[in-house]
This record gives structure tokens, C-alpha cells and sequence, in this order.
């Protein structure tokens, strides 16, 4: 079955560019959607790219900046470059076009951005919802950019019509012009006690504070019950602000995990552009060096800093380590405790890196230095571009994905930007034991394939596609365009 579906994934992306290397960007503007069983990984070694259960591709009216939700046979994708989301039911084997989605919903105006951010919410009725983003929404001609966010309700498992942003039963929209509400979009297990799920957004251009110093929204269930359908954010009193100038403060969310044991879900906000002092330097802050704010009690509250509001600052590395643009927690040492990996593209210019806390370490308080660092291997491959837990062999145990996605395995203009997904199987050793298994190319499995401009690794995303127990992936591509 997998040489099938890989001479038909081939077969699609086979026309070949006259363009090779630096500088044919442009070609490649087109994406493809690999979905990968978990079921169906290899335990070790290296595993092309293109090898897919099944795919779906897009022409270049969709662009390359694709947002997926996996759900139990469905594959939802949002497309901000055409502004529009669609829903898939693939089976095993196929590569679909877009043209055989089964549903569609279009943003307001094609100039939106609509389907930046697409993830699936448990509705209060027991259906499943579909949160989608638009950063680029603009209210009205002298407010441009505020961003919103759409939830539509019980499409979250798929649908098959024809829809409108219209037809949302909530819009939120951004507090300040040029905020781009939308960027990031996650949602969390219940926080305020009421048994429903909450969600978060960040607008990392928002100027409230500081200019483009960015802020982040925290939608409990049990507030927006009380709120109308369409909405400021200015509605919500928890949310929080960055302090300092052009730190996008919210470009990376995460809240999907307890971190201090109290059996609440904790709150991750990424500003990879923030200043820090250096451990070396304690006094000079350095430019991008990245931070990221760690939020235990995010209940209602009242609007705050987030150097206020943090119960710890995680911040490791020096100028333009980007620390903190990818976030993922999980349990990856199997002692019960979820686990912190926070990415560092920029880290060791540009070879990137992953700085990981044990929840040990962390409910101990001394997060100063990390437990365990993975280092890239190449520079300019961004290692830690993407970072991902999800338990992807079905062992209880969660898996750490780390993406390059600008890693060129031969250094030729043939294989640019073709990049590289490294994966560690978590295991029932505790990290600060974790062997020499530091650099990128250590990992037991890789994905990767010598391809121009694939950029395998930029976003992956993780279900259960198949029912089972092991988390389905989807890998996103650049392809060429046609
Ligand atoms: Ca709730
Ligand atoms: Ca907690
Ligand atoms: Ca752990
Ligand atoms: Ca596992």
C-alpha cells in the first residue's frame, strides 16, 4: 500500500522546476498535506517525506500557509492565502485535490486571511465546534488588520455544505488596528471548572501596551456564556499584554497541560522577539534572544502584563535565538509529570536548538537552566522551528518532534530548503539521564527527503485520524506551483 500511495503523491509533485537553489522561492508556492498513521512509523532509521497514508495538495490560489485539524477521518485545512477552510475524508490511499473537499467555508472578503488558524472545541452540546482565525480581518476601512476569531458550531468532525463566516455563531474581533488577532489560536482542556473546554488567541502586533509588543486572550467557557456573538476583545478580562517593544508576545500558545501539579491546566506564552540579559551578561539585554512566561493561575481575572502576570520566565540563549517560537508540553519520560520543550531557531546562528524542562524541575522551581538541550546540526536549518509532543507509537508515552525546516542534507541548491523532521520516542527515563542523544541528527527516526524547497518540518500537526491508539500526523510541504 505505502509504494501506491507514493508513486501517486510522487506522480502529482513530478513536474520539475527549471529554477534550482536560492532564489526559486517563488515556484514553490503551492503546499501538500501528508498524512502519516501512527500505526504505520517505522521505529528507527530515516523515512522519506513524500510517503504518505494519503495527502491532499492545493494549487498555488491556496498558497503554502496551510492550517490542519485531524479528526477521526477527516482532515480539515484552512487556507488564509485563498481565505477559505475545508473539510476532507480521505481514505487511506488517496491524494485528494482541493476540489474534492467535501465542505467549504469562505471568509467574509477574499482579502482576508480567513483559516490561518483552524482547531476543533467540544461544544457546550456535546457536538464538536470549529474555532477558525483571520488575522487580517479588518472591521472597517480605518481599522485594518484587527484580526478575529470564528467559532462555527458542530462542524467539528466535518461537514459537507457550502458555509459563510457569516454563518459563525461567535466572532471575536481584535482591540487594536494592525493587531492581528488570529496569529495563534490553541485550545485548553477546561481552566474556569466548568467541565467545557476554553481557547486562547494572541494578537502579537497589538501596540496597547507597547508597540507590537503583542497580546493574549484567554476565552473561558464559562465568560463568553455570558457574551453576545459578536465581540471585542476588550469583552474578556483575561488577557494579557507584552511590556516590551516588539516582542510578539502570543506567537507561540500552548495551555493543553498541567505543569505545577494543582491538576489545572497552565498557560505558555511564547515572545521570541523579547530582550534579555544573557546568564553570561546579566546586566545587557539582549535583542530576540526570546523569552517564554509561564501562567499558573489563569482563572478570571483582570487585564495584566504578562511580566506581571508570570509565575516563571523561562529564557535561555543569546541575541536572535528566537527562544520561545514553538512551544509543546507532554509527559516525554513516562514519570507522570508533563514535560516542557520550548525551540529555538535562531539559536547558534540559525542552527536552532530545543531546551526541554522535566515537570520535576519545574514544580521544583529552579528553572534557570535547562534539564536537557537538542542541538541542530546544520546552520541555517532553524532546528526547533517546530516543536510537538504527541504519542505517536501508542505506548502512553508522549513523542518529541522537532522540525528544520530550512536544513539542506547536501548542500547543493538541488536539495535547499528540503528540511527535516527529528523524532525522539519518549521513554521511562528521566530527561536530565537522557543519554549524548543532543544533536538533531541523533534522533532514532527522521523524515526527511532531498527535495528542493519541501520544507519538511515547518508545521505538524497531530490526531487521531484512525481511531486508535497511537496519534496520526500530518507533515505540511512546499510544493511547486502549477
Ligand atoms: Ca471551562
Ligand atoms: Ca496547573
Ligand atoms: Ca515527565
Ligand atoms: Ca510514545
Amino acid at each position: 500500500m505505502r509504494a501506491f500511495t507514493t508513486a501517486l503523491i510522487l506522480g502529482f509533485a513530478g513536474c520539475e522546476s527549471d529554477c534550482v537553489g536560492v532564489g526559486c522561492l517563488d515556484d514553490f508556492g503551492a503546499a501538500s498535506a501528508l498524512l502519516h498513521l501512527g500505526a504505520t512509523l517505522p521505529e528507527s532509521g530515516e523515512f522519506p517525506g513524500s510517503e504518505a497514508s494519503a495527502s491532499v495538495s492545493g494549487d498555488i490560489f491556496l498558497g503554502a500557509q496551510w492550517h490542519v485539524a485531524i479528526r477521526p477521518g477527516v482532515l480539515i485545512v484552512g487556507t488564509s492565502a485563498d481565505s477559505t477552510v475545508r473539510s476532507f475524508k480521505p481514505l487511506i490511499g488517496d491524494a485528494l485535490t482541493e476540489q474534492q473537499a467535501e465542505g467549504r467555508i469562505v471568509g467574509e472578503q477574499s482579502e482576508d486571511g480567513f483559516g490561518h488558524r483552524v482547531v476543533v472545541i467540544d461544544g457546550p452540546d456535546g457536538e464538536r465546534d470549529l474555532l477558525i482565525s483571520d488575522p487580517k480581518k479588518s472591521l472597517t476601512a480605518d481599522t485594518s488588520h484587527n484580526g478575529a476569531v470564528y467559532r462555527f458550531q458542530g462542524i467539528g468532525d466535518g461537514w459537507t455544505t457550502r458555509l459563510q463566516a457569516k454563518d459563525a455563531v461567535m466572532r471575536m474581533s481584535g482591540e487594536s488596528p494592525g493587531g492581528r488577532l488570529g496569529s495563534a489560536l490553541v485550545v485548553c482542556p477546561d481552566i474556569d471548572g466548568d467541565g467545557l473546554s476554553e481557547w486562547m488567541a494572541s494578537a502579537t502586533r497589538d501596540n496597547t501596551t507597547a508597540s507590537m509588543a503583542g497580546q493574549v486572550v484567554l476565552a473561558l467557557s464559562a465568560d463568553m456564556a455570558v457574551q453576545s456573538d459578536q465581540l471585542g476583545i476588550d469583552a474578556l478580562d483575561t488577557r494579557w499584554t507584552g511590556l516590551d517593544i516588539g516582542e510578539a508576545a502570543g506567537s507561540s500558545l500552548s495551555c493543553r497541560h498541567d505543569l505545577n501539579g494543582d491538576g489545572t491546566p497552565d498557560v505558555l506564552i511564547g515572545a521570541p522577539y523579547a530582550d534579555r540579559p544573557t546568564i553570561e551578561d546579566d546586566e545587557t539585554p539582549q535583542d530576540a534572544a526570546g523569552k517564554v512566561y509561564l501562567i499558573y493561575d489563569s482563572g478570571p481575572g483582570t487585564p495584566d502584563t504578562l511580566s506581571a502576570a508570570a509565575d516563571l520566565t523561562f529564557g535561555v540563549g543569546d541575541a536572535n535565538s528566537w527562544f520561545g517560537w514553538s512551544i509543546a508540553t507532554g509527559d516525554i519520560d513516562g514519570d507522570g509529570l508533563n514535560d516542557l520543550a520550548i525551540g529555538a531557531p535562531g539559536a547558534e546562528s540559525t542552527v536552532g536548538a530545543v531546551h526541554i524542562w522535566s515537570g520535576a524541575q519545574i514544580q521544583g522551581g529552579d528553572i534557570a537552566a535547562p534539564t536537557h538541550t537538542l542541538l541542530g546540526v546544520e546552520s541555517g536549518g532553524r532546528f526547533g522551528w517546530s516543536t510537538h509532543i504527541a504519542d505517536i507509537n501508542g505506548d502512553g508515552i508522549g513523542d518529541l518532534l522537532i522540525g528544520a525546516p530550512y536544513v539542506n542534507p547536501t548542500g547543493t541548491g538541488a536539495t535547499y530548503d528540503a528540511g527535516r523532521v527529528s523524532i525522539y520516542f519518549g521513554s521511562a527515563v528521566a530527561i536530565e539521564d537522557w543519554t549524548e542523544t543532543q544533536l538533531a541528527t541523533d534522533a532514532p527516526l527522521m523524515f526527511t527527503e532531498p527535495k528542493q524547497y519541501l520544507r519538511t518540518g515547518q508545521r505538524i500537526f497531530s490526531g487521531d485520524f484512525d481511531g486508535d491508539a497511537a496519534m496520526d500526523l500530518v507533515f505540511l510541504h512546499r510544493i511547486q506551483a502549477n
